[in-house]
């Protein structure tokens, strides 16, 4: 019987240290798979964009287009191009497009100040307002969001640099 006890024993010690290790390695596995699949989306999504839009703005505080019909829960891709040549801090520009129903005036009442962000509010309520932004650009510098509206009505955008706004704002139709 002795022998046996033995074989036993080492069987079960041989078996429990390869569970042991083995559970916490399965049970990690999955976290950073679904890290690596979100980022697989995200890079899918930008190129598979159902539609494109180009957006310029000059040193005229002009956006060239004010009125922009999207459909509704595609992915849109919108590109804005500076093609003005004065400098970033005199002259720079952004596109911000607002969510249905935000105080346009109100937000960039807000974005005035807000200098060492770019001229995007860090408030909790001004963030919330956001769909989605632009980078600040320079002179011919240009920048591409990918976005979705889920929701049909109409979304203002604005350029956030101070004073700007009056001239440079317009309107997305999602329908
Ligand atoms: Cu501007």
């Amino acid at each position: 019987m002795k022998p046996f006890t033995t074989t036993l024993l080492v069987a079960a010690l041989t078996l429990s240290p390869a569970t042991l290790l083995g559970e916490p390695t399965t049970a990690e596995a999955p976290s950073p798979k679904d890290a690596t699949a979100e980022k697989k989306e995200e890079i899918k999504e930008e190129k598979k964009a159902d539609v494109e839009i180009v957006v310029s703005c000059n040193d005229a505080m002009q956006f060239d287009k004010k009125e922009i019909e999207v459909p509704v829960g595609k992915v849109i891709k919108l590109t804005l191009k500076n093609v003005g040549k004065a400098p970033k801090i005199a002259m720079g520009h952004n596109l911000v497009i607002l969510n249905k129903g935000a105080d346009l005036q109100a937000w960039a009442m807000k974005a005035m100040p807000a200098k060492e962000t770019d001229f995007i509010p860090a408030d909790e309520e001004s963030q919330k307002a956001i769909l989605a932004y632009t980078k600040l650009l320079g002179p011919e510098e240009e920048d591409s969001i990918t976005f979705t509206i889920k929701e049909a009505g109409d979304y203002e955008f604005l350029c956030s640099f101070p004073g700007h706004f009056a001239l440079m704002k317009g309107k997305i139709t999602a329908k």
